[in-house]
């Protein structure tokens, strides 16, 4: 395998990942018996360590089936699920020969948790992905244990044991052949410290498919925004937006926040049109039972997915705003522009600047054909006219509506100011 890394570039690597659009983030760990904040709860102060870890004790995972779990990420319409194998409180949902802070000899669950998730999620055809918290609050050689308690400063001894420890950690996971490693609390340690170029390599010569996120200090392959969309495109060319359905990460019953079905919808389709992916949470209870809320929401995101597949898999990014006054994407070849129409119009939709014929125009998920029509092209000027399309209310989505126009080429904008004919 030496040398493959070369051989498959980034571009390669990174391709399933650019087509995917929604992926399912999962939080799970103990800190969903007390439903309360993952890790930071006790880092901040907010419970001491000691109750904070009397959590084990209720992390049942009884009524956990990896299988449904599963199911219904693919039901919702993601192609990836990224789950928490080891948030910052330390706690292995696998059964780590490193540490004997796990799920496995530490909880009533008694078993590895993360094995048949992966399986599970794999028979789906789901691409998996692993996250991993860098910094571990828990292990007696890391340097930071709370906000305001520190275990040690400079002492190169407990660092290398830390070291020795976390590599070990990580090379276990390796053997999932994870498609993507989701690094995280990275902002503690220099890249140095970590070594994440070491990091880097070990997983990319163990599996030189796999992606990573960008949280290894700089040694990552794609941008990862949290909780607020991007307002204008990022530079990045690959990026991913994790998100809650509510304010939390994991499962917190008190929180009952939820963004609706048409508003995480919208979100998506916000990110589609600046060439990202979604990357949605949720927070099972600590016996595996996924709330029902956030069931809801996987399965309403599932009938708008499944309905409008053609405009969401391997889009690329839209046209800028100015063309059109909402949401685009184009398809891969840039022969096809989506219209993403979520509010109800009021006349019909306008598009500006399109220099490119339009060879027919459909509503996506029902195939009814739409009329366009073009005004105000002044046989003397290079400034297109003002593409109008009317979309009837019967074929309106409740959510999102897509519109798709095919073009007679790759699509043409007209990005200047206009012609003027006045000498001054
Ligand atoms: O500290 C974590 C937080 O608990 C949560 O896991 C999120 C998910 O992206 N990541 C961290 C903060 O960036």
């Amino acid at each position: 395998m030496v040398g493959q890394e070369k051989e498959l570039s980034k571009d390669q690597r990174l391709a399933w990942f650019k087509d995917a659009k929604l992926g399912i983030f999962i939080h799970w760990g103990i800190y969903a018996v007390n439903g309360i904040d993952e890790s930071w709860s006790f880092h901040n102060g907010y419970i001491s360590y000691d109750d904070y870890m009397k959590q084990l004790d209720g992390f049942t995972a009884t009524n956990y089936n990896p299988e449904y779990w599963a199911e219904l990420i693919k039901e919702s319409g993601a192609k990836y699920t990224v789950i928490t194998t080891k948030h910052h409180d330390g706690v292995a949902l696998w059964d780590t020969k490193y540490s004997d802070l796990n799920v496995v000899d530490k909880t009533p669950a008694k078993r590895d948790v993360l094995t048949s998730f992966v399986k599970a999620a794999r028979s789906e055809g789901l691409k998996v992905g692993l996250y991993y918290s860098l910094l571990d609050w828990s292990h007696p050689d890391y340097p930071n244990f709370l906000r305001d308690k520190k275990r040690y400063t400079d002492d190169a001894k407990r660092w290398a044991k830390f070291t020795k420890f976390n590599f070990g950690q990580i090379e276990e996971l390796t053997k999932f052949n994870p498609d993507l490693y989701w690094f995280d609390g990275d902002w503690e340690q220099s890249a140095e410290t970590w070594k994440a170029k070491e990091i880097r390599d070990l997983l990319l010569e163990k599996t030189p498919t796999t992606i990573i996120n960008s949280r290894l200090q700089g040694y990552g392959d794609y941008a990862t925004p949290e909780q607020g969309i991007p307002i204008t495109k990022p530079d990045s060319k690959y990026w991913e937006l994790c998100m809650t359905m509510n304010n939390s990460w994991g499962y917190q019953p008190n929180d009952t926040n939820y963004k609706s079905v048409n508003q995480i919808i919208r979100i998506l389709v916000d990110c589609i049109s600046m060439g990202g992916n979604l990357l949605l949470d949720i927070g099972p209870k600590p016996d595996g039972i996924i709330p029902q809320e956030q069931i809801d929401i996987l399965k309403g995101l599932g009938r708008w997915t499944n309905k409008h597949k053609s405009a969401i898999y391997g889009t690329r990014a839209g046209i800028p705003f100015g063309h059109f006054n909402g949401y685009t994407a184009l398809s891969k070849d840039k022969t096809i522009l989506y219209l993403y129409v979520d509010n109800k119009p009021n006349g019909p939709l306008l598009i500006k600047g399109l220099k490119n014929k339009v060879n027919r125009a459909w509503v996506v998920g029902n195939g009814t054909k739409l009329k366009t029509n073009v005004v105000g092209k002044l046989y003397w000027s290079d400034v297109p006219g003002l593409l109008y399309i009317d979309v009837p209310e019967d074929v309106q989505d409740q959510d999102v509506t897509v519109i798709a126009m095919q073009l007679d080429g790759e699509v043409d904008l007209y990005r200047e100011k206009g012609q003027v004919i006045e000498s001054n």
